[in-house]
């Protein structure tokens, strides 16, 4: 690795012995931890996607920036951190250099996460929902850094698609503009974190995971930039109520309005919002997913690695 990056990236040791052995790693981020779950539960599924990562045979390696460093795997007093502060920066591709010479700490999104996992030579990525086009984006060109890092940056992302917060319809013309595979995961359709089923169609699918670690492998050896969204349907036991949840949703848009949230702000918000409004159901529900999402990534990084 060259020294000017080495001088900013800090693998931990069980992650970069992975790596140089080209064993399967998955990537994690944290402003899902900062940002997108309430204390203590979100330190507590951060550990436990970790601990089913492994069982899975792959290594977790947990993203953020700490006193300017890239840390790549963190460990559990650094998560703990992490989880419990209230004003811990979120970090897209746009803030991760300043936060790294203010020597200051950062929890990163999927944008943020995919740079440095890059960087580090990880592949797969595993979290809840991908940040997409916002509804109104065409007043407020309001649109997830997200989008561009995943037309940029050869991470795949396994995901639960993404929350009618979103335009969904939108996000996917993105992604589609911007050459992006969105590949649904035993399904059809492009599937809408908390529900299975948006009513839009995935534009491309597959049914196992060596499926799309063929297709992250002929990527790479055609040499192309960008990334991929691997769409993993919430399991069926804790899909939560479509009629339910886009009331749940247009009331927290309501009040995020009112308020005038905008900007960075406006993503863990509305996330805040749908927790307090189904009194914590949709906390479980998202917890779910991203057990499921880390699942399957490590099955895709292990079969990715076996490939390359
Ligand atoms: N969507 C979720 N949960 C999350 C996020 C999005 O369902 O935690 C977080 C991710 O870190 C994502 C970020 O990368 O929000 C997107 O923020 P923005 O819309 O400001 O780009
Ligand atoms: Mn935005």
């Amino acid at each position: 690795m060259n020294s000017k990056l080495n001088k900013h990236l800090v693998i931990a040791p069980e992650v970069a012995t992975a790596l140089a052995h080209g064993q399967a790693v998955v990537a994690l981020e944290s402003t899902i931890i900062a940002h997108g779950m309430p204390y203590p539960k979100n330190v507590e599924t951060a550990r436990e996607v970790e601990g089913i990562i492994r069982r899975e045979g792959a290594v977790p390696a947990t993203i953020a920036v700490l006193d300017g460093e890239i840390r790549i795997g963190l460990d559990d007093e650094s998560l703990e951190k992490l989880g419990r502060a209230d004003d811990v920066a979120k970090l897209s591709r746009r803030d991760l250099p300043m936060i790294i010479a203010q020597k200051a700490d950062g929890a990163t999104t999927v944008a943020a996460t995919m740079i440095c996992a890059a960087l580090a030579g990880i592949s797969v990525f595993a979290t809840g929902g991908i940040g997409g086009v916002h509804r109104g984006a065409e007043n407020d060109f309001d649109i997830s850094a997200d989008l561009e890092e995943l037309a940029k940056t050869p991470v795949a992302v396994v995901c639960a698609g993404a929350k009618s917060i979103l335009d969904l319809p939108k996000t996917l013309e993105f992604l589609e503009t911007r050459g992006v595979p969105v590949i649904g995961y035993k399904t059809k359709q492009f599937p809408a974190f908390y529900c299975r089923e948006s009513g839009l169609e995935a534009p491309l699918s597959a049914n196992n995971p060596e499926a799309i670690a063929a297709m992250i492998s002929v990527q790479n050896d055609l040499g192309y930039q960008g990334g991929a969204v691997v769409a993993n349907p919430i399991p069926e036991s804790h899909a939560m109520d479509k009629a339910e949840m886009d009331q749940v949703i247009a009331t927290a848009l309501a009040s995020a309005d009112a308020e005038g949230v905008i900007g960075k702000a406006i993503t863990p918000y509305l996330l805040g919002k749908i927790v307090e409004l189904t009194e914590g159901r949709s906390l479980e529900s998202n917890i779910e997913l991203v057990k499921n999402n880390a699942v399957l990534a490590a099955k895709i990084s292990k079969e990715l690695s076996a490939l390359v």
